[in-house]
């Protein structure tokens, strides 16, 4: 049997290169590699942990749809639903936050990290990372494919999935992430922050046109030697624009920095910008075509629900069993 690969995206914003290179281009590859049985979805229950204008939010979810479509997400291999149209997500979440200690989610830095820039400590911000766990355990998932700010979520799926098992036998596989050459691609603006939807100065969009993204990738920020190199630690600036360049070619960014090491950072940056605007083209003109049927987007929605439901109810009667509710 095939490894079940499963991952989410938050409709919460315009989708930037970093959602695109720390998730949905392994999503996609992964698909199409043939290798997996894959199943995405909208994590729409977790995007309510943010602010938000309810107005909105209907859009930004077929939004983010449309770009997965676009981005190449094929719902004739791949299931691609709204979470909160499957029942089971926040069913299992409850459950699961019955084995979870506080001191485990007090740890998480992503939330630690939220609070520090201002956003409000709402109880479902703090349970975010078990309403993940359960996303993935729902259906037994094996592989998840994600940028570097979600590794810590995943180990707490881990320890969840090894702390059911041990207290009411074995029931769930302990999920592993997929990461990416660029599996954290920082602000162009503040290269020692992760690029964010919540930060949209530092992001360059999958909707930016050449003209857009060469202007952003020029005035991003690097540093002032001469010489182009690739030194996370100490040179977060041009070794973030090397990792995205490394993202969207398939080289890694050791081989990045020996092919540029004579180039001057404006040669570079003005490579880095064609080669961004080639590899977008693709998507952003599927993207027009999927934008123009928003009913051809929720059909392959619903459709995806009514695919996934079945394994869900299948998990969530097992473990409501050994669990002991009648
Ligand atoms: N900068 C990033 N580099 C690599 N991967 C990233 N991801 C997000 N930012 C980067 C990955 O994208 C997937 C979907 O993310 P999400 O929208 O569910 O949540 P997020 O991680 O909180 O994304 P943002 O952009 O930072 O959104 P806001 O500002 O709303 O919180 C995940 O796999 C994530 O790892």
């Amino acid at each position: 049997m095939k490894s079940l690969v499963v991952s989410g995206i938050q409709p919460s914003g315009t989708i930037h290169i970093g959602n695109y290179l720390g998730m949905i281009k392994q999503a996609v590859d992964l698909q199409d590699s043939g290798g997996y049985s894959c199943l995405y979805f909208i994590v729409d229950l977790h995007s309510l942990t943010s602010k938000y204008d309810p107005k909105k939010k209907p859009g930004d979810i077929i939004g983010i749809a449309t770009d997965l479509l676009a981005a190449g997400i094929d719902p004739e291999k791949s299931p691609l639903f709204i979470q909160s149209h499957v029942l089971e997500h926040a069913n299992l979440a409850w459950i699961f936050n019955t084995i979870t200690s506080m001191g485990q989610l007090e740890r998480m830095v992503e939330y630690k990290e939220k609070i520090a820039s201002g956003q409000t400590p709402n109880a479902g911000l703090f349970d975010y990372p078990v309403l993940m766990a359960a996303d993935i355990l729902l259906y037994k998932g094996q592989k998840v494919p994600v940028g570097e700010d979600q590794r810590q979520h995943l180990e707490l799926a881990r320890d969840i999935a090894r702390s059911f098992n041990k207290r009411f036998g074995e029931t769930f596989p302990e999920p592993g992430g997929v990461y990416t050459k660029a599996p954290r691609v920082m602000s162009l603006t503040d290269p020692d922050k992760k690029m964010s939807k919540s930060m949209p100065a530092g992001c360059l969009y999958l909707s930016d046109s050449p003209k857009k993204i060469k202007q952003k990738i020029g005035a991003a920020v690097t540093d002032s030697q001469k010489k182009i190199g690739y030194d996370p630690e100490n040179r977060p600036g041009i070794s973030n624009l090397i990792n995205i360049y490394a993202g969207f070619s398939g080289s890694a960014p050791e081989s990045v920095a020996k092919q540029f090491a004579d180039a001057s950072y404006k040669d570079f940056k003005t490579a880095a910008s064609d080669l961004v605007a080639e590899k977008l083209k693709g998507i952003q003109e599927r993207r027009e075509k999927f934008g123009r049927n928003k009913k051809e987007v929720i059909r392959i929605l619903e459709e995806g629900a009514n695919a996934v439901r079945p394994i869900a109810q299948k998990t969530l009667a097992e473990v409501k069993e050994k669990i002991g509710l009648i």
